[in-house]
C-alpha cells in the first residue's frame, strides 16, 4: 500500500463517520476506502436495528471489478473476503456486519436498562433511591466485618439519610466509572414498587455494577454489595450477560457500624429522638429491625414486618435496549450515498 491518502470526515448526529481515500494499490487490483465508524449512539442503535451488539471500525475495498470487499482495520496480512460483488446497495449493511465479524472483541457501548423492584410484602420496608456505579472493577464500597475497614463517609450519608451525593462524588474519581441514582416512583420505593432507568455503558470500564439503597426505617440498615466484581454486566468479551438479576434477601440487609440501632432519629419513623453516632463504625450484618415494627411511618402507615434472613428485600435486573433516541435510516442513507460516490469515482478513474 502506498501512503499516499486523503481523510474526510462526516458527523451525523454525535456519530463520527471516517473514510479515507486513496492508498491504491494497483498490484492488487483494489482501490481502498477505509470506513472508521467510531462509537457513538447512533451506531450503537444501528447495531441494535440489525441485532448486532458491537461497534468497530473496517477497511472497504472496491476492486476495478467493483468487488466490495470489507478488511479488519490495522491488519492488512488478512485476506479480505467478498461480501458481494455488486449488490453495492446492500453496503451499508454489509460494511457494518461484516465490520463487527471481522473485529471480534472490540470495546462496545450498550444501552442498559436497570429495574429495582422492592420485594417487600404490604407494611414492609421501604428503600430509599438506589445508588447505581458501574465501573471496570476498581470501585469497592466497602468491605464486611473488617474492623480496619471503617464505612466511609460517602456510605454512611447513605445508610443513615439515603444520601447519594458522597458515593456519587467518590465514583466520580475512577476513570470511565458511571453512575446514576433510581428513584422509586414516588421517591422512595414502597413494598411492591419498582422502577427502571435506562443508561449507556461501556463493556469494559462500566463492567460491574455496585449498589447501595439504606431500608427504612432504620437507624443506618442499608442493602449494596461489599464485592466489586460481584456482578458483571457484561463477561471479559465484552458481550452482556443476558439474565443479569440480583436477589436479594434480608441475609445481605448490613449494618453500616455508623449509628446504634435504638431506633431514635431514623428517617422515615414517627418515633423521633436523637441518633447516637459510633466514630470508625465498620459494617457489619444487619441484626434485624424488629424494634421498628408497629411504630408509625412517615407517610402515617405502620411498619408491620421487617425481615429475617430468608426475606425478600428487593431485586435489580438488567436488560440490553435499544437506543430508542437515535434514528436508524440516516446512517443506511449515508452510508450508500458514500459508497456510490466511491464506485462511480472509481468508474470514472478506470474508464
Ligand atoms: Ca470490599
Ligand atoms: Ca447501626
Amino acid at each position: 500500500m502506498s501512503a499516499s491518502s486523503t481523510e474526510q470526515g462526516s458527523r451525523i448526529r454525535g456519530t463520527r463517520i471516517r473514510f479515507e481515500l486513496g492508498c491504491l494499490d494497483f498490484a492488487n487490483n483494489e482501490c481502498p476506502a477505509r470506513f472508521i465508524l467510531q462509537e457513538s449512539a447512533f451506531v450503537s442503535a444501528f447495531f441494535n436495528f440489525l441485532g448486532i451488539y458491537s461497534e468497530a471500525s473496517a477497511s472497504l475495498f472496491i476492486s476495478n471489478g467493483h468487488r466490495v470487499q470489507l478488511r479488519r482495520s490495522n491488519d492488512n496480512n488478512l485476506k479480505p473476503i467478498t461480501l458481494m460483488n455488486s449488490l453495492i446497495r446492500l453496503f451499508p449493511i454489509a460494511c457494518i456486519a461484516g465490520a463487527v465479524s471481522l473485529t471480534g472483541n472490540t470495546a462496545l457501548a450498550s444501552y442498559i436498562e436497570i429495574t429495582y423492584e422492592n420485594l417487600s410484602e404490604e407494611g414492609g420496608l421501604w428503600n430509599t433511591p438506589l445508588f447505581l456505579g458501574f465501573h471496570d472493577g476498581s470501585y469497592d464500597l466497602f468491605d464486611l466485618n473488617d474492623p480496619l475497614s471503617p464505612t466511609s463517609a460517602g456510605l454512611e450519608a447513605l445508610a443513615e439519610n439515603g444520601d447519594t451525593s458522597g458515593l456519587l462524588s467518590d465514583i466520580a474519581g475512577i476513570d470511565g466509572a458511571k453512575s446514576s441514582v433510581l428513584a422509586g416512583p414516588g421517591g422512595l420505593f414502597n413494598p411492591g414498587s419498582e422502577n427502571s432507568l435506562t443508561i449507556k455503558l461501556d463493556a469494559v470500564d462500566n463492567r460491574y455494577l455496585t449498589f447501595a439503597s439504606m431500608l427504612l426505617p432504620s437507624n443506618d440498615a442499608f442493602i449494596g454489595n461489599h464485592n466489586p466484581t460481584a456482578y458483571a454486566l457484561f463477561n471479559g468479551a465484552g458481550v452482556f450477560n443476558d439474565g443479569f438479576v440480583i436477589n436479594i434477601f434480608g441475609s445481605s440487609v448490613w449494618d453500616s457500624g455508623t449509628e446504634v440501632n435504638d431506633t431514635f432519629g431514623a428517617p422515615f419513623s414517627m418515633i423521633g429522638g436523637m441518633s447516637t453516632d459510633i466514630p470508625g463504625g465498620y459494617s457489619v450484618n444487619h441484626p434485624g429491625l424488629d424494634n421498628f415494627i408497629g411504630t408509625g411511618l412517615g407517610n402515617g402507615s405502620t411498619l408491620e414486618r421487617a425481615f429475617d434472613s430468608d426475606t425478600a428485600i428487593g431485586r435489580i435486573t438488567a436488560r440490553r435496549v435499544p437506543d430508542s433516541t437515535a434514528g436508524t435510516g440516516l446512517i443506511s442513507i449515508s452510508l450508500l450515498l458514500i459508497l456510490q460516490h466511491f464506485a462511480r469515482r472509481h468508474k470514472k478513474a478506470n474508464a
